[in-house]
């Protein structure tokens, strides 16, 4: 991602300490080292499914509080963190399409939150933007129409310059949304189908999360699941796995550690018209990917990791994830088709426009981050959008070295081009609602802006880039 040597430690790694958050937060002892964790040693945890409270014929509610809590997430003392209901990380709402979900938000912390579904097509008011706050001791409804098609969807904080933090201390959750199309096809299912959240963090040595704006050189633990480094029991077959990157500042590139292929079946926004197989996996902050593994070629006995080929920080830690066990036989009557769905037709887009994003990159203690070379304001309207209207967005990097990526709320889009060469299928292929964006890159992405009208915004989903600023308001008329 970075070449991530000193200099560019010291390019980048500006920015000041956020004041504390927790209201019971140890003062910040030395950093824990990451070797010093065992690695391998704990199971990947299932993340639980997360129980409605009620049902009607048409909703599902859930009541979901936003509390501290102490979890085990390395070995020895507990670790306090912000929770969806005191799980880390948060339980997964399953929601079906044409179903509606409202989840109700208590909001027990000291801060201001607001709850975004990340990759959702809702009504403004429901969309947890960054100003749209619940304050402490509060309480909101969230409603999610579910008029969508099937896609692994993302709960996670976005109050406005605490999102970064929010979500590092650990406000996020999956929300899963199925559908008939997804349904009927014989993938591998119940047990076989896995979520994964990887993230990274820093320690100290009391075991408590450090949190440093913009601190992409230090967070060189890997959790999975809310553990580090664990490894998974598997059976020698095909699994589904639903994996998020759920970090604020870390793109990761996934391999098998025998360089065996595997094959991608889903993006952000649901299924790929057709599966592509491949040997690695690269996610930026934010986006989902549903791949296929399938542990049959493996004897039992077999151990092999998934890796990650990609930096900052000692291979040797931040290059781990998870360790695969191949511990037993198991039948297997899934398999992947080779036409997974039908991808919406593309309308003819009738307005053109140009998007930078750039960030301070000179050395300076405490840089911003832009859109169109302005900080967010959440006063000013950056773009209007005419209702049903669609649109070519070309979205640059014009850093020379910081990594970006881009998500726009309300739509799930296209990505037509990347410098200048036409996508057609792969891993990009799909619907996509976060785009990677290396420095100097470009692509190209189509969107059609109908089902709402209000203010959403769009930003980079380096959680700690749109924190500087790096965000606008997009207003659906
Ligand atoms: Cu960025």
């Amino acid at each position: 991602m970075l070449k991530a040597g000193a200099g560019t430690a010291a390019v980048l790694a500006g920015g000041g300490v956020a004041a504390p958050l927790l209201s019971a937060g140890p003062a910040h002892a030395a950093d824990l080292d990451p070797g010093t964790i065992p690695k391998y040693e704990v199971p990947m945890p299932r993340i639980p499914v997360l129980k409605p409270s009620r049902l009607t014929s048409g909703t599902s509610f859930f009541d979901v509080d936003m509390r501290e809590s102490d979890v085990q997430i390395l070995p020895g003392r507990k670790t306090r963190v912000l929770t969806y209901g005191g799980a880390f990380p948060g339980r997964t709402l399953l929601a079906t399409t044409g179903r509606r979900t409202v989840v109700s938000r208590l909001n027990t912390l000291g801060t201001a939150t607001s709850v975004h579904l990340h990759g959702a097509h809702v009504a403004p008011e429901h969309d947890g933007g960054p100003m749209d706050l619940i304050a402490p001791g509060d309480r909101r409804s969230y409603t999610y129409p579910n008029t969508q098609t099937h896609a692994n969807l993302w709960f996670h904080d976005h109050a406005h310059h605490h999102e970064s933090e929010h979500v590092y201390r650990g406000l996020s959750a999956f929300y899963l949304l199925s559908d008939r199309t997804e349904r009927s096809l014989p993938l591998p299912s119940g047990e076989f189908d896995v979520p994964i959240m990887l993230r990274d963090a820093r320690f100290d040595t009391d075991n408590q999360l450090v949190y440093v704006m913009d601190d992409f050189l230090n967070r060189n633990t890997i959790l999975v699941n809310g553990r580090p480094w664990p490894y998974f029991q598997v059976a020698a077959r095909k699994y589904r796995f639903r994996i998020l990157n759920s970090t604020n500042l870390r793109f990761f590139t996934l391999k098998l550690s025998d360089g065996g292929s595997f094959t991608q079946i889903g993006s952000d926004g649901g299924l790929l018209a057709e599966p592509f197989e491949t040997t690695e996996l690269r996610l930026s902050c934010g986006e989902r990917a549903d791949i296929v593994v399938d542990f049959a070629r493996y004897p039992v006995g077999t151990s092999l990791e998934l890796v990650n080929d990609n930096g900052p920080g000692p291979a040797e830690h931040v290059g781990k994830v998870l360790r695969f066990d191949v511990v037993r036989t198991a039948a297997d009557d899934s398999s992947v088709p080779a036409r997974l769905r039908t991808l919406p037709a593309l309308p003819t887009p009738t307005v053109e426009r140009t998007i930078d994003l750039r960030m301070d990159e000179d050395g300076r203690p405490h840089p911003n981050a832009y859109i169109d070379e302005k900080l967010y304001d959440h006063h000013r309207v950056d773009t209007v959008i005419q209702h049903g209207t669609t649109e070519l967005w070309t979205v640059r990097n014009v850093n020379e070295l910081a990594p970006h990526n881009f998500h726009m709320h309300l739509v799930q889009f296209r990505v037509l081009e990347r410098n200048g060469t036409p996508v057609t299928g792969g891993p990009e292929g799909g619907l996509k609602d976060t785009v990677t964006l290396l420095a100097g890159e470009s692509v190209k992405l189509q969107a059609t802006f109908k089902g709402y009208r209000g203010s959403y915004v769009y930003h980079c989903h380096m959680l700690d880039h749109s924190a500087m600023g790096m965000m606008a308001t997009m207003q659906i008329v």
